[in-house]
């Protein structure tokens, strides 16, 4: 069997394909799988350490932050803000942005990375699936200035590169630069990610639905019908419903087999519930290059222009055929 490249070998022949490349790529990237491997690590083990359970307080969501929650969010900004690349981060367990000014505080680096540290973090007492999102920008305001909320709400088709980790039976790295999707999967032993997913396309076709069906009387009309139509006893249907609360473990099941997300909107939360920022547009920006598509409902989901930080979007991503 031909020995299967790393991660790291991945992105330096890759190299060219990030724009205004000089090995940043590398060093932002090599950022991202170092926090994961930590994160994996603490997920392996929550059942043993008192690392379950709520911290207590609640982020700008309103939602309970779990201890993992907090630590994943501390993990990713703390290797980040050590590469020099990074000038600003958004999380969805921080109220505000952060600058990061630079080992020279001249706010120099060039990058800007948005994240959900840790997705469905709800599963982590039940020992299910949870995963980690992020987005990568180019700042838009001067170099050497610190970054604004400019630099944040740029639309989703400025990425230039985006991905997602899930924390399950193994560790995937899932990533794009724009030039196709590519999964890498960590052998722990070694703590080396292996390219285990090469080029992913959506199928042709697939039979699997993901929706929180317990929202369902509160749905627009058009989902009401088409999560009908799924269940109806008709040609290749029923379809399958699965949905695990997890947006990047739904969204790479259905990459994989074949299928569809949805989060729509609904008369409890007419925005849905999902972050534009960094949820929607990193999953966006992937399966778009996966050969599926991504809207709100209406819209392309990566043409959409935040307005806010934590905003939320209704979402539906899906295989095209
Ligand atoms: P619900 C996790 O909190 C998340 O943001 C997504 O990852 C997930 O798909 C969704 O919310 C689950 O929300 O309302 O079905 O529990």
């Amino acid at each position: 069997m031909d020995r299967s490249i790393t991660l790291g070998e991945f992105i330096i022949e890759n190299q060219a394909d990030f724009p205004y490349a000089n090995g940043e790529l590398s060093r932002l990237i090599n950022a991202i799988q170092l926090a994961a491997k930590v994160v994996t690590h603490e997920v392996n083990k929550a059942g043993l350490v008192d690392i379950i359970g709520s911290v207590g307080g609640t982020n700008i969501q309103g939602e309970e932050q779990q201890k993992l929650d907090v630590f994943a969010n501390e993990t990713f900004i703390n290797s980040l803000v050590n590469r020099e690349i990074v000038c600003g981060i958004a999380s969805e367990e921080n109220d505000n942005f952060i600058t990061i000014q630079g080992q020279n505080n001249d706010h120099r680096n060039k990058y800007i990375v948005l994240m959900d540290p840790l997705d469905g973090s709800s599963n982590i007492d039940v020992n299910a699936s949870v995963g980690t999102i992020f987005s990568i920008y180019r700042r838009v305001t001067p170099v050497g200035t610190p970054v604004t909320m400019e630099d944040f709400l740029q639309p989703g088709n400025l990425q230039v590169a985006a991905g997602y980790i899930v924390y399950g039976t193994s560790t995937i790295i899932v990533l794009s630069t724009g030039n196709g999707v590519n999964g890498f999967t960590l052998n722990p032993a070694l703590g080396v990610y292996y390219l285990s997913h090469p080029n992913i396309k959506f199928p042709e076709d697939g039979r699997i639905y993901s929706v929180n069906e317990g929202g369902y009387l509160q749905f627009p009309q058009g989902i009401k019908k088409y999560i009908k139509y799924c269940q109806e006893e008709k040609e290749n249907r029923p379809y399958t419903s699965r949905y695990i609360g997890s947006l990047a473990n739904d969204m790479h099941r259905n990459m994989l087999k074949g299928g569809i997300y949805m989060y729509p909107s609904s008369t409890k939360n007419p925005n849905g519930k999902l972050r534009l920022l960094y949820e929607c547009n990193p999953m966006a920006f992937i399966i778009e290059q996966a050969g599926g598509a991504a809207i709100d409902g209406y819209n392309r989901i990566l043409d959409l222009k935040p307005t806010e930080l934590h905003q939320r979007v209704p979402f539906i991503g899906a295989l095209v055929n």
